[in-house]
């Protein structure tokens, strides 16, 4: 089924299914330029840094317009704020119904490699930026309207969830169409697969200390039974192999920076992509809290992220409670 069609099946709020086709327009556009990668020029680095202190790729700069070229022509969007710019991008359309957050180009270090990235959105319905101005954006991701991402991999995927599931399109190469692939996607409770960059251990508090250590001493340990490791360095490509085959991805907090709670951005990267996780039946927390409940106080907000297995999350907050005692 054409992402269209589904669209239509299961939503009648026709400014949010016209919003996620121009969304899927803008994965489109980034995909042909990822997919010609050194023959664009487009996997230079810049000599720019963006918001986050982080150097930028053209591709970086490229996607977040395209992207916002996009929302801009749905006209059902009043403001987009993204990774690559400090304070959000307002349009003319201010009293439209929705506002996005989007990291238009996640994972952007691994084009260097000719690896996976991938563009994540967070669609939130517009409570009043042309009062609020930025404030608007600060609301917790169960106002989420809708959440997805595109992952530029070997075929090109867009991932959606409008509230009622997550579901999984495939890029038609040929017809430059999405159609559904996997509808409803379910993350089994157990696993025993995690992914953690496990460069930063010694930055780790306690409890992640305390359920790393479990995992590895597998059989011989107190979980019975031998894990496995993955760590990608692209949370789109991470968390795409926990909606396909489970397991768990920690981003946890650490000492390494302590201003930093954690790497990952709360608006753009932890609340979409806990929002398709939750959908899935998976779980997500920040080490305590569920993600999802969370206040937002400022639009680059980074957060801990630990999500997928229900099962094994609910350890790790079991950890996290009894090492905060
Ligand atoms: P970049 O977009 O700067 O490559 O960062 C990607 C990311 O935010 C996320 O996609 C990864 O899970 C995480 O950073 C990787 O972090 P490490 O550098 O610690 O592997």
């Amino acid at each position: 089924m054409q992402l269209d069609v589904f669209l239509k099946q299961v939503s009648i709020n026709q400014a949010l299914n016209s919003l996620i086709s121009h969304i899927a327009e803008a994965g489109i556009e980034i995909a042909s330029l990822v997919k010609q990668g050194a023959l664009a020029g487009v996997t230079e680095k810049m000599t720019t840094t963006n918001v986050q202190g982080e150097t930028q790729m053209q591709l970086d700069i490229l996607s977040h317009d395209l992207a916002l070229a996009q929302l801009r022509a749905s006209t059902v969007v009043a403001g987009v704020l993204s990774e690559e710019v400090d304070a959000p991008v307002l349009f003319e359309t201010l009293d439209a119904p929705f506002l996005v957050s989007m990291d238009p180009l996640d994972g952007s270090s691994n084009l260097a490699i000719n690896g996976v990235v991938g563009s994540i959105f967070s669609i939130l319905p517009n409570t009043g930026v042309s009062r609020l101005g930025e404030q608007a954006f600060l609301q917790p991701g169960q106002a989420q309207r809708a959440a997805a991402y595109v992952m530029y991999g070997p075929a090109t995927l867009l991932v959606l969830t409008m509230g009622q599931g997550t579901h999984v399109f495939t890029l038609d190469a040929q017809q430059q169409i999405f159609t559904l692939t996997q509808q409803t996607v379910q993350i089994a409770d157990q696993t025993t697969e995690f992914a953690i960059n496990t460069s930063n251990q010694r930055y780790w508090q306690p409890a992640m200390q305390r359920y790393i250590a479990e995992c590895l001493h597998g059989a011989d340990g107190p979980r019975g039974h031998d894990f496995n490791m993955r760590w990608c360095a692209s949370m789109v490509m991470d968390v795409h192999r926990i909606l396909t085959r489970g397991g768990v991805f920690l981003y946890p907090r650490d000492t390494k920076q302590p201003v930093k709670a954690g790497r990952l951005r709360l608006l753009y990267e932890a609340n979409p992509m806990s929002l398709l996780v939750t959908q899935a039946g998976g779980a997500s927390i920040d080490g305590l809290d569920d993600i999802l409940s969370i206040q937002p106080t400022s639009c680059h907000q980074r957060v801990p992220v630990l999500l997928g297995a229900k099962q094994e999350i609910q350890r790790l907050r079991d950890y996290h409670q009894q090492a905060s005692h």
